[in-house]
């Protein structure tokens, strides 16, 4: 792209519309740009006309690939440079004042040190280059659950990523008004433009990149990668690392969770909120169809990767999907795996790092049985079946309106929230967890969740397959302590009159020969069956040393070919030796966290041992 050839290097005009009143905003806007000295300030409206301009520049300059019209209307690809592919965990900061208060689930840096680095690199990087201003509001516009950003970045990849994940714009300030409180959230690809230099498709810093979080100011600093958690900053860095913060010093609940509506035939709908790792199936589960013998049974969606959640009047708690979209993972996302969101992909869609085909459409390994003739990868090269590589990226992407999503629930925007009946946690377990169990009570939940564990995916950099203590799975994402985090939800639980019920689930369970023991997909749906009727007092269970499960004849096994009593047996067993090896592991996390791990946790790991 051929940037105009830049002028004297003063602070550009801050152009801000007369509706902009707010006088912090307006002083950390003015502030910023002195610093990283962008060619121009544009304050983003949010229009449709301002995404269709920005998406036309993009395309002009190679960013962004206009997919076959016809195909796939309003869609595009884009390829990320191949070392920003991913959520970067080593480079991601929590600069809390006090190391202790970051816990050692987070990198940490002395606030002042991380921000004497990040402003040298923050000194003009940004010349050249546009400087967008993008108010966005995470959950419904004006519910009291939602809480307001304001996210500064040169990248436009960003601004139309956030127009689609996040509310954003002129609606955003008016309910911002003059003195409203956002949490200023700064983002820079970190590659600025010398005078007449070409810019190139997707620009980033390859020697620095750093994810920052400040939580005593409530801010975020994202330097040197354009890629999804790292640049969208309402997402991971805003709507779970901070909002934790903010949900403990408030007493409420930012979790990494989806969340979805289960009404019976002829019954009252629940909801329930799921909390799994990163690229464990949420966003399946999250728009699950069941199956066919269950059709009569309806499933919703509320949202598929965050969930805030507050105390209502009434003594439950009540939870929103604080986004507006999904950044979901492409690979193995089909007809037969997830039919809804194949759906909601057919158009105005933005595909990152998947393979494209010769007639401009995209293709990802999962996607049709048997792949194309030829492709072109996600790396831009002549790929075929025999290339003996990848054609899309493992984590590759799709960024889609929710609002495009044909099992959205009709009341997904709601302002209040829905109330939620029961909580699940589940790992990516090929041993040992079984497929479900209740907890007895809230803190025996609170324990299940804490010493839940998983494999690691292609959703993080690093080594792919290896086990790791994910407690709730909000290792890459709480903010704070996770002894203060369990101490967190131990006091809510204390609080709420009527707290939800606890579930650790596991689909990942494998047999002697390594084969999954349980289909998963659909047929989740029965164990959500049985999680509902668990919550109506409707089923039976049988009490077991890690919690309640339900027997073979508690649940709904008609139409479930391939699948018997011996083998629903296999994959519920709990192995006691494997059990107490398992509090090993445990152990070694209560032993980081010891400083601050509440007495509970270690009264409930006691009580297990004695149980097993
Ligand atoms: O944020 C990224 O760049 C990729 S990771 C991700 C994206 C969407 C939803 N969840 C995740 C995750 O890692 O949990
Ligand atoms: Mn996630």
């Amino acid at each position: 792209m051929n940037q105009p050839a830049i002028k004297a290097q003063v602070t550009p005009a801050m152009d801000s519309p007369s509706y902009v009143t707010h006088a912090k905003l307006l002083a950390w806007v003015a502030e910023t740009a002195q610093l990283t000295k962008p060619e121009r300030i544009v304050w983003c409206d949010g229009s449709q006309e301002e995404y269709d301009r920005l998406c036309n520049e993009m395309v002009a300059a190679g960013t962004l690939i206009r997919l076959n019209q016809e195909k796939r209307p309003g869609c595009f690809l884009a390829r990320s440079d191949p070392d920003d592919v991913a959520r970067m965990e080593d480079r991601t900061f929590v600069c809390s004042k006090n190391k202790d208060d970051a816990g050692p689930n987070n990198n940490w840096l002395p606030p002042e040190e991380m921000k004497a680095t990040m402003r040298k690199l923050y000194d003009g990087c940004m010349r050249g280059r546009t400087m967008y201003v993008i108010p966005f509001s995470m959950g419904p516009l004006g519910s009291h659950i939602a809480h307001i950003g304001v996210e500064l970045t040169d990248s436009p990849y960003v601004v139309v990523s956030m127009r689609i994940m996040t509310r954003i714009g002129r609606k955003v300030l008016d309910i911002l008004g003059d003195k409203g409180e956002f949490v200023p959230c700064l983002h820079s690809v970190g590659m600025p433009l010398a005078a007449g230099q070409n810019d190139i498709p997707w620009p980033s810093n390859k020697e620095h990149k750093f994810i920052t979080h400040f939580p005593e100011e409530k801010l975020i600093w994202s330097f040197g990668s354009g890629y999804g958690g790292n640049a969208l900053l309402g997402k991971k860095c805003f709507a779970l690392r901070i909002a934790s913060i903010m949900a403990k010093e408030q007493g409420w609940l930012a979790e990494h969770m989806l969340i979805l509506g289960i009404e019976p035939p002829g019954g009252k709908k629940h909801y329930i909120a799921a909390a799994f790792p990163s690229a464990c199936g949420k966003t399946n589960l999250a728009m699950l169809i069941p199956p066919k013998v269950l059709e009569g049974w309806k499933v919703t969606t509320i949202g598929e990767d965050i969930a805030w959640i507050k105390p209502g009047p009434d003594g439950r708690l009540y939870a929103i999907n604080p986004e507006y979209g999904a950044f979901g993972v492409a690979p193995g996302t089909s007809e037969e795996t997830n039919a809804n969101c194949l759906a909601a992909l057919k158009k105005n869609t933005i595909f990152t790092n998947v393979a494209m085909t010769d007639d401009g459409d995209v293709w990802w390994e999962g996607l049709s049985k048997e792949a194309p003739k030829h492709l072109t990868d996600w790396t831009g090269k002549s790929w075929t079946p025999d290339s003996g590589r990848l054609a899309a990226h493992p984590n590759s992407r799709f960024t889609v309106l929710a609002s495009q999503i044909p099992s959205m629930d009709p009341d997904w925007e709601n302002p209040a929230g829905v109330p939620i009946s029961a909580f699940l946690f589940g790992g990516r377990r090929t041993t040992i967890v079984p497929l479900v169990t209740e907890a007895k009570d809230w803190n025996h939940g609170v324990y299940l969740a804490a010493t839940m564990a998983s494999e690691t995916t292609a959703a993080i950099v690093g080594k792919v397959g290896v086990v790791r203590r994910d407690p709730f799975a909000m290792l890459p994402f709480c903010g704070y302590h996770f002894g203060d985090y369990f101490k967190h939800w131990l006091s809510v639980g204390a609080k709420v009159k009527v707290p939800p019920k606890i579930f650790a689930v596991n689909w990942f369970r494998r047999d002697a020969k390594g084969k999954f023991m349980w289909p998963g997909f659909g047929d989740n749906m029965r164990v959500l069956k049985w999680v509902v009727e668990r919550c109506e007092g409707k089923s039976g269970a049988t009490e077991t040393p890690i919690g309640n499960m339900p027997r073979y004849e508690d649940m709904e096994w008609q139409g479930m070919t391939g699948f018997n009593r011996e083998n629903f047996d296999t994959l519920t067993h709990v192995d006691h030796d494997a059990w107490r090896a398992e509090l090993k592991g445990h152990d070694e996390l209560f032993e980081q966290l010891k400083s601050r791990l509440p007495a509970e946790m270690t009264k409930q790991r006691q009580g297990l041992e004695k149980a097993l």
